[in-house]
């Protein structure tokens, strides 16, 4: 077999290694034509691995879905795997990297039998550009091939960029038995490589996206001096033309999607306020020489989660992901071989397969077991390409990137986070993110709405210990002549009977506008002992459904359970263990004084 599919002399003595122990019987390269990715789909349809869509309804929209013990990340299943335990850090579970080839390899051994090895040189970031780095994924998936080519720019341009360089980051993944007991997502970032075995489904797999971007590129950001964050970027433009960008880190499904296509609320969109997408899971970020903060979205496309996404929560979602795109375990519509999912319309269908692909009666949907009763997968997923997104910005091919003016921390909350309030400074705004803490969701394997620390919402993606994370972060503050303003948002208070109090989506565009006047200045606020929050009446509420009284209560910030928080605040960073930078206790210190008083 002729392993020699590149010209790159460093990729074609790895793959050779890698087909010796997969096995595969043949290997192509996939070079990103339309072409080639045609044929891929039609083969993947004849397989069984996609179900092609009503073509006027959804052109060129493909439905997979996924074993059904292979939903989601599974955090407890994956490995950073540094020579020394302590480089990967407490919060992050670690094998020694020789004991991990070793495992792992018995499990690759000859996993590819009787299939083909696909070969996927891709970008994050724009080919060429000072941002981009390069990976090459192996895989034995087309559905794996069809989302990185949505999800990263793939094809033969990326090679040219490479060059005779050995610098790419090595991806290999197998779906082998797709077995729970034997799946694992392993990092080695001091070799580049990544080896995703037994999974078919999204961040599990998709080695370009939370593997590379996040893990991978954290490590390489804090060695090279940049950062890799879980956060969306988009451009507010003012009525006057002017852009201004803000990033946000928000936990797994907990609504970077949604605010990075934000529609503004009818009242600003007439005085002329615009919302521009650059990115919606991952921002990498840069020191500018003008001592600003600088952003750039590494990926090509979304993965969104389906469940809620509608013509009224975000339609901008809902229309890019109308064509191109691969559902994964939606329900399937048979009326029509359309799609749906709980919260897309009051329709569901009446004659349609659920996301395990088992006849669906919606009549017996239960809240309280959405996994067995829904017909779309609570986790279920849209790839979609970002330049299908009505709102992406005209900066998101820009090399250079955007400019940060504010940097948003959120979580969900049920209580003690406010609505909105503001750091104090870098150093303090790097203490805001790191005791972010949020109910659990069906983005990973596990209990969902369990309360936890979530520092930066990278709790799953620093690929190093989580000490020396904030201590890179608060390095970083150091070298910003002009550093963002750092906030904290929380758009899930509940009531007591549990519904939100806020109306979230669009209307979050009052908060936007909020932040953006205390970055220029413009709008007084109230100190408070955690940080300075909106006064009442500088928080637009014209045309909701809401009170001075209940905005106040959502601006509220209640001491007792704020000291209550502290404590558990103590735990978190005494289980980060050594490395919690000391500037960190000394805000803790401060805020639990100033609770106290
Ligand atoms: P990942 O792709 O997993 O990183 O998720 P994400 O952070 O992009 O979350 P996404 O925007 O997809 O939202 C996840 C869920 O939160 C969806 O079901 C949304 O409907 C819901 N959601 C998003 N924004 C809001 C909001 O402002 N208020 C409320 N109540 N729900 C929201
Ligand atoms: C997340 O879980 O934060 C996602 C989806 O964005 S995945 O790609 O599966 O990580
Ligand atoms: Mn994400």
């Amino acid at each position: 077999m002729n392993t020699n599919v590149t010209k790159n002399s460093y990729v074609n003595a790895w793959i050779a290694e890698m087909a010796e122990l997969v096995n595969p019987s043949d290997i192509v390269l996939v070079d990103g034509t339309e072409a080639q990715t045609e044929a891929l789909r039609k083969a993947a349809c004849e397989c069984g691995d996609l179900i092609k869509l009503n073509e006027e309804k959804l052109p060129n929209c493909y439905l997979h879905r996924t074993a059904i013990n292979d939903v989601a990340r599974v955090e407890d299943r994956t490995f950073i795997c540094t020579s020394k335990k302590e480089d990967a850090g407490n919060i992050n579970n670690w094998m020694d990297p020789k004991e991990c080839y070793e495992k792992l390899s018995k499990l690759y051994k000859n996993s590819y039998k009787g299939k083909t090895m696909y070969v996927i040189p891709y970008s994050m970031s724009v080919v060429g550009s000072d941002f981009a780095k390069y990976g090459i994924e192996l895989t034995d998936s087309i559905y794996v091939v069809l989302n990185m080519i949505i999800m990263t720019r793939v094809g033969l341009n990326v090679l040219e960029a490479l060059g005779d360089s050995a610098d790419f980051i090595k991806g290999l993944h197998a779906r082998a038995e797709l077995s729970q007991e034997n799946r694992y997502i392993c990092h080695f970032p001091e070799d580049n490589t990544i080896w995703s075995v037994n999974s078919g489904y999204g961040g599990n797999v998709l080695l370009g996206k939370k593997c590379f971007a996040l893990r991978i590129a954290s490590y390489l950001g804090r060695k090279e001096g940049w950062m890799a964050e879980h956060m969306l970027i988009l451009g507010v433009q003012t009525p006057d033309g002017e852009v201004k960008y803000i990033t946000a880190a928000f936990p797994s499904a907990c609504g970077k999607t949604n605010l990075a296509m934000l529609i503004p609320p009818e009242i600003y969109q007439k005085q002329g306020y615009k919302v521009w997408c650059v990115g919606d899971d991952i921002a990498w970020l840069r020191v500018g020489k003008d001592g600003r903060l600088w952003a750039v979205n590494p990926e090509n496309g979304f993965f969104g989660v389906a469940p809620g996404t509608n013509e009224k929560s975000n339609p901008n979602a809902l229309h890019t992901a109308m064509r191109d795109t691969i559902f994964t375990n939606v329900c399937h519509n048979l009326d029509d071989n359309t799609v749906w999912w709980e919260g897309l319309d009051n329709n569901p269908p009446t004659n349609a397969l659920n996301w395990k692909g088992e006849v669906w009666d919606y009549r017996k949907y239960d809240k309280a077991d959405k996994v067995n009763t829904s017909g779309a997968h609570p986790n279920s997923r849209f790839t979609a390409m970002a330049a299908n997104c009505p709102c992406i910005s005209d900066k998101f091919n820009d090399p250079a990137g955007v400019p940060v003016s504010a940097i948003v921390f959120g979580g969900r909350r049920a209580k003690t986070a406010p609505l909105v309030y503001q750091s104090r400074s870098w150093q303090n705004g790097t203490f805001v993110g790191s005791i972010m803490a949020s109910e659990t969701t069906a983005a990973a394997a596990g209990a969902v709405g369990v309360v936890r620390r979530d520092p930066m919402a990278m709790r799953p993606f620093v690929g190093y210990d989580m000490g020396d994370y904030w201590a890179h972060w608060l390095a970083m503050g150091k070298k910003l002549s002009n550093p963002p303003k750092i906030f904290h948002v929380n758009w899930f208070r509940t009531d007591d009977e549990g519904h939100f109090i806020w109306p979230g989506f669009g209307d979050n565009m009052r908060v936007l506008l909020w932040i953006l006047a205390r970055c220029e200045g413009k709008v007084d606020a109230t100190e408070t002992p955690i940080g300075y929050v909106p006064n009442v009446d500088d928080i637009n509420i014209e045309g909701l459904d809401i009170t001075k009284e209940t905005l106040a209560d959502l601006l509220s910030v209640d001491k007792a359970l704020w000291l209550e928080d502290c404590a558990g605040i103590r735990q978190f960073y005494a289980q980060v263990g050594d490395r919690v930078p000391a500037e960190l206790y000394d805000e803790l210190k401060a805020l639990e004084e100033k609770l106290s008083k």
